[in-house]
């Protein structure tokens, strides 16, 4: 199955399979992300149980979340997001459809509306399979404006 791979200035990269994420402790569970959002459905762990697993290094200032499938990608300020962010992985009990934006759906608590700041809802990135960690902000590919906007939802 896919792997979401975890890498860049990190103590221990990681390959982390669904079966992986659900043996992440209660802790860092959320069994119902509706009760956060109630547009989104399914579990989540949070980001900080991630950065305890691979330990990014101190020089670590950005993460970039990339999604291959359609090559769409996000870079922001972690420390903006760390204690917000969350891992969408599961939908009754299996592993989140691609129509639901599985595998992966990275989701930050409390974004802003598009393009409106760095936060913002275009970096609620889907289909994600690598997260990427740096001192420099990396790749990031969502749209700036209104028009960019409206192209890619036609898609
Ligand atoms: N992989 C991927 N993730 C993505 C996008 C995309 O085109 N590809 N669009 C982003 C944008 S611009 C927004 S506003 C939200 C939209 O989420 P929705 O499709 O669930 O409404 O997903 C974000 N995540
Ligand atoms: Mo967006």
């Amino acid at each position: 199955m896919t792997k979401l791979v975890i890498d860049g200035d990190v103590e221990r990269p990681a390959q982390l399979t669904y079966a992986d994420l659900c043996q992440f402790d209660a802790s860092f569970q959320i069994a119902d992300v509706s009760q956060i959002d109630p547009k989104r459905a399914g579990s989540a762990v949070r980001l900080e149980g991630i950065l305890q697993r691979v330990a990014p290094r101190e020089t670590v200032k950005y993460i970039t979340i990339h999604a291959s499938q359609d090559d769409f990608h996000a870079s922001v300020p972690l420390a903006e997001i760390r204690d917000r962010a969350i891992l969408i992985y599961s939908q009754k009990g299996a592993a989140l459809e691609a129509k639901s934006g599985g595998p992966v759906r990275f989701y930050i608590r409390d974004f802003g509306a598009c393009h409106s700041q760095e936060i913002d809802e275009c970096a609620n990135v889907k289909f994600v399979d690598r997260l990427e960690f740096s001192a420099e902000k990396g790749l990031d590919n969502r749209p700036h404006d209104g028009a960019e906007h409206e192209a890619l939802h036609r898609g």
